[in-house]
């Protein structure tokens, strides 16, 4: 069955290669598109066909989206994947594929509009009988009534804005002497970053788990869950770790999570993958937002369901039924991903880009590894962090955490730093092996000293392999040379 002959990957580094993967499975052609200085990378290479859109800055290439849409029709493409970030919850390029008359392969651009808007978003799944955080019904009008709201749901409260995301302006409001300036400051960073200051106040949950339920619905009405994962560990709103299952989860309030994610999908009229977030607070669930787009993290539930998202996102854009019924999809043992990122731990997680010089991946049982580097390969300072996402999976999660230990202890990245050394402290930290993670888990105090014992650890193990490999270096430099000079000596 050919769903589309040709498809666009409008996406670079390893969720472009994930997506290639899906379509050379499917015996789909695939159109890769490149900014400058990724002429080189290996998404480009894996392509059938692949065009330049632009210059290194996103809004140049990745987020060109004329060009982009160019492209396809000049390859003949009949569907463009967003992969995630860049325009994957973008609804005007949903909207000017669908213009274009090219399959945008995610949900429509009315489903995207609607979920890019936290207020919107919570009115609708309010009325589906989903559970969402109390507080105010629309944006927040004057302080006066601002004030009424808080003080009847109690502080602390958070203001958001209401088209934001990523935690981007977010104020917790301890008290009502700060809830002026807050609502000031943060109506100033909406207006600015998302041109629309529009705020929302909720109660603040203190240190909630993120937990979030992947849904899969086709254009015939059937709509399917793929169980939880559990996102908590994060630093300032970028996921470092997740899994599935959630470790304290529990049959009823699976049971009673997946069915709000079904409501809140069904509430949209949702269409391809999803994702329903949710906040879980002493022993209670509430709605977060929706994702309209394959997450990073869709490795997990791939792992612990034996589905494949992508695959059933290119079936489902081309019409087809979902190949699988509820009560054909279950969850069996545990998988961790933990994202292997440029980034140095030791020093507040800056990017660290630069040239890979030295690089082995792991493998064996339980392993995946969804890489877009090289050796020499060079992290660019246009993009985003990440590496690659190094996955396990086993039966039990102790399986999972113990093949993650060895995942990491094999995987050998030299000529920058990388989140390893932190991944490799949290598999090692009893509170994470114990399952008791939330938010703010990486925040507290007595966390960070024992990543820091463990990171410094890890840290001086590296070092001993970065230096043993130049050792090795610079005797096969010595060794060369020797051979060179013996070469050269005419014979007696
Ligand atoms: C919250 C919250 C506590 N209470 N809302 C963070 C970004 C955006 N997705 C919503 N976020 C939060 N909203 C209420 N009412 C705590 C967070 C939050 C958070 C949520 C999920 C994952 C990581 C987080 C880190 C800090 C704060």
């Amino acid at each position: 069955m050919t769903f589309f002959e040709k498809v666009l990957v409008a996406n670079r580094g390893e969720i472009a290669i994930r997506v290639m993967r899906a379509c050379r499975e499917m015996g789909i052609e695939t159109v890769a598109i490149y900014s400058d200085p990724d002429r080189n990378a290996l998404h480009v290479s894996y392509a059938d066909e692949a065009f330049p859109v632009g210059e290194a800055p996103p809004a140049k290439s990745y987020l060109n989206i004329d060009r982009i849409i160019d492209v396809a029709r000049k390859t003949g493409a009949e569907a463009i994947h967003p992969g995630y970030g860049f325009l994957a919850e973008n609804a005007g390029f949903a909207r000017a594929c669908e213009e274009n008359g090219v399959t945008f392969i995610g949900p429509t651009s009315r489903t995207i509009r609607a979920m890019g808007s936290k207020i919107g978003a919570k009115q609708m799944m309010q009325a589906a009988g989903v559970p969402v955080v109390p507080g105010t019904p629309e944006g927040i009008g004057n302080l006066d009534d601002a004030k009424g709201i808080a003080a009847e749901i109690g502080y602390p409260v958070i203001v958001k804005a209401s088209a934001g995301g990523g935690g981007i302006g977010m104020q917790i409001v301890e008290d009502e002497a700060g809830l002026a300036d807050a609502i000031e400051g943060a109506r100033r960073i909406a207006g600015s970053a998302f041109g629309d200051p529009t705020l929302l106040l909720e109660k603040y949950l203190v240190k909630p788990r993120h937990v979030e339920v992947q849904i899969l619905g086709d254009e015939h009405g059937h709509m399917v869950h793929l169980y939880e994962r559990e996102c908590s560990i994060q630093r300032r709103h970028q996921k470092l770790v997740e899994e599935s299952p959630c470790p304290i989860m529990t049959e009823d309030l699976r049971e009673r999570m997946t069915a709000s994610a079904i409501a809140a999908a069904k509430a949209c009229n949702y269409v391809n993958a999803g994702t329903v977030e949710f906040l879980y607070a002493g022993g209670e669930y509430y709605f977060m937002e929706m994702n309209t787009r394959l997450q990073v993290e869709h490795t997990i539930t791939e792992l612990v369901t034996g589905v494949d998202l992508v695959r059933q996102q290119i079936a489902t854009a081309a019409g087809e039924p979902l190949e699988y019924s509820q009560d054909e999809i279950s969850l069996r043992g545990h998988a961790i991903e933990c994202r292997i990122n440029a980034e140095d731990p030791l020093n507040n997680f800056q990017a660290t880009p630069g040239k890979i010089v030295r690089y082995r991946s792991p493998g064996g049982p339980g392993v995946r590894l969804d890489s877009g580097v090289h050796m020499g390969y060079a992290i660019s300072p246009y993009y985003d962090s990440m590496i690659a996402k190094l996955c396990t999976y086993g039966l039990s999660r102790i399986t999972a955490i113990e093949r993650m230990r060895r995942a990491i202890s094999e995987y050998v990245i030299l000529g920058v730093q990388t989140t390893l050394p932190l991944h490799f402290a949290l598999m090692h930290n009893r509170h994470f092996i114990e399952g008791d993670t939330h938010t703010h888990f990486l925040t507290e105090e007595h966390i960070q000293r024992s990543l820091l014992r463990a990171l410094r650890e890890e840290e001086a193990r590296m070092q001993t392999l970065a230096s043993s490999l130049r050792q090795t270096k610079e005797v096969a430099a010595i060794s060369a040379a020797v051979g060179t000079y013996i070469r050269s000596k005419p014979r007696e």
